[in-house]
């Protein structure tokens, strides 16, 4: 299937607005924000002329006044962060399910009713899952039965849900013997360390939420879940400290060495001589920091959201984070050839023109605020694009107040380009937490966002342009189901597409399901699993436009949607 490409000679790109800066055009500075001066960073006052880069322009048709979804993420300062979505299928037909956190009020779960490739419907469903001052949320199968299970974020005491099949959970923190804690919770992922038969979950936390009228410098406890030996249940947990108000968490195999280690977004509006984070956590030690004796060189942001994909292609996965003004893309700085790498990281948003660090249109040009965002090929053309929620804290004055989502494409040269407008997603309300997810299982990548005080919004995917794709469903016997830590190739062409299998990151929300693939052009791609315990399964060749379930040890099997 060809895919017909749109030019957009009228299309305003910030990456070529600052291209064009950088050639010495006349130029203005733009902003001071309180004392923070965005250094080096500057607007051009320019019109712009027409792009030559040619990338697939998606559609996306809003539904959320027909979709059934009807939830608003309320509640005042102890709910200015956090407001996560998490996708799951918790009853077998394959078509993700929607939790959406409502803050102050209690949670609401919906049930996918969508047909395939239809409109987006969604049925309210009472599970045992709607639980009030909820965060946040991330769906792990916590203890390896094939039933989706779900952590929730609170303020207050966390909980994770059992599942019990059909969409019905359970509060299991006694059976699990998981202690909830009392804080202020919006950040988390899981991995399952070597050997181990559960895993270990990492929960972030916020300010001292007793102290709303001097939270400066009162960031409280991160804290580790480990598994207790072999019981199949959590051990006390372990603190974290320093701790510096995480909002977005993710283990991950940066190093590409099998070391699942843990990367931590902190927010330095309330952290008193903090910075960004990466946790050693290697089975039977205790949780160290890389120090910048390691190579690790301190980053200081308004953490957010941690999204990670291998963007440069060098089988290494980089990590946007999200922030107020301008958001970051971390690369290794070096790798050495047959070596390990250092934690050294620089910065390429810049280069790569994600810094999205003011809105792309309207006539509010103050900075952003920046929470979820998620790498997800929403055109189907083989290059990951990049989903930011965006919205302003809460009527912060030097901070835009019209802030729209960012849809930044992946432009065959490895930048990016904002589409959000000519896509149809840029939304000014107060966003938050996301998922880019197919809910009506064609292939084509939907979105989902949260909002603060507002309804949450549903798009579909309505792109007529958009490439081949293939889904993918990975499982293995034992504890870990979802073979969280894994890793899956995609072979397109000479391309190879590696993603990560993780659990976590993002703002407050999580997603477990398919594991999507734009293709391209090409028809049919070479795929294999690469199992968390690192052994390579087989090179298989599928067939693309359609879902497959890979068990681990079993020839990939077809799926097909009813
Ligand atoms: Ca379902
Ligand atoms: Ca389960
Ligand atoms: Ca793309
Ligand atoms: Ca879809």
């Amino acid at each position: 299937m060809p895919v017909p490409y749109l030019s957009r000679s009228r299309h305003v790109s910030p990456l070529r607005d600052w291209r064009r800066c950088r050639r010495g055009q006349r130029c203005l500075a733009l902003a001071m924000l309180g004392t923070v001066l965005l250094a080096g960073h500057v607007a051009c006052a320019q019109n712009l002329i027409a792009d030559p880069a040619k990338v697939a322009i998606p559609t996306f048709t809003e539904e959320t006044a027909s979709s059934g979804l009807a939830s608003v993420y309320t509640g005042e300062w102890q709910y200015m962060v956090g407001g996560g979505v998490a996708t799951f299928d918790c009853n077998g037909d394959g078509f993700p399910d929607v939790f959406l956190a409502g803050g102050a009020s209690p949670a609401k779960f919906y049930r996918n009713a969508s047909a395939r490739g239809g409109a987006l419907k969604f049925i309210a469903e009472t599970s045992g899952l709607e639980l009030d001052k909820v965060t946040g949320a991330y769906p792990l199968d916590v203890d390896g039965d094939g039933i989706m299970d779900l952590v929730l974020l609170r303020v207050g005491e966390n909980v994770v849900m059992r599942g019990l099949g059909n969409c019905k959970f359970e509060r299991a923190n006694e059976r699990w013997s998981f202690d909830g804690g009392d804080g202020w919770s919006t950040a988390f992922s899981a991995t399952w360390e070597k050997g181990a038969n559960w895993p270990t979950l990492a929960v972030g936390n916020y300010i001292d939420r007793s102290k709303e009228t001097d939270p400066w410098g009162s960031c409280t406890d991160n804290w580790l879940h480990r598994p207790l030996g072999i019981e199949r249940k959590f051990a006390p947990a372990v603190v974290l400290k320093p701790s510096f108000c995480a909002l977005s968490m993710l283990f991950t195999d940066w190093s590409r060495t099998g070391a699942r280690d843990l990367r931590v977004s902190n927010d330095r509006e309330y952290y008193e001589g903090g910075q960004e984070q990466l946790w050693h956590v290697q089975p039977g030690k205790p949780p160290a920091l890389y120090t910048e004796a390691e190579g690790w060189k301190p980053v200081r942001i308004w953490g957010m959201g941690i999204a990670e994909y291998d963007v440069n292609g060098d089988g290494f996965p980089d990590y946007a984070l999200t922030s107020m003004a301008d958001n970051r893309l971390q690369t290794l700085a070096s790798i050495a050839v047959g070596g390990v790498p250092k934690p050294v990281f620089k910065d390429m948003a810049f280069d790569r023109g994600v810094t999205a660090h003011r809105p792309y249109q309207g006539t509010d040009l103050r900075p952003s605020t920046g929470w979820h965002a998620q790498f997800a090929d929403v055109n189907n053309d083989g290059f990951a694009d990049l989903f930011i929620a965006k919205g302003n804290v809460d009527k912060m004055p030097d901070f835009a107040n019209a802030d729209p989502n960012n849809l930044l494409l992946q432009l065959k040269d490895g930048t990016f380009r904002e589409a959000g407008g000519l896509a149809g997603v840029d939304s000014t309300k107060t966003s938050r937490g996301a998922a880019v997810v197919d809910f009506n299982l064609d292939g084509k990548l939907d979105l989902l966002v949260s909002n603060r005080r507002e309804l949450a919004q549903i798009w579909r995917n309505t792109s007529t342009n958009a490439g081949h794709w293939i889904e993918i469903a990975v499982h293995q016997d034992g504890p870990n189901r979802d073979a969280v830590g894994g890793w899956l190739e995609v072979k397109r062409g000479g391309q190879v597409m590696q993603r990560e299998l993780t659990v976590g990151g993002g703002h407050a929300s999580g997603q477990n399901g398919w594991w999507h693939f734009g293709l391209g052009e090409e028809g049919k791609a070479d795929v294999r699993v690469l199992w968390p315990d690192g052994k390579a399964g087989a090179w298989e060749g599928l067939a693309g436009d359609t879902f497959y379930v890979v068990e681990r040890g079993s020839p990939a099997r077809l799926w097909v949607p009813h």
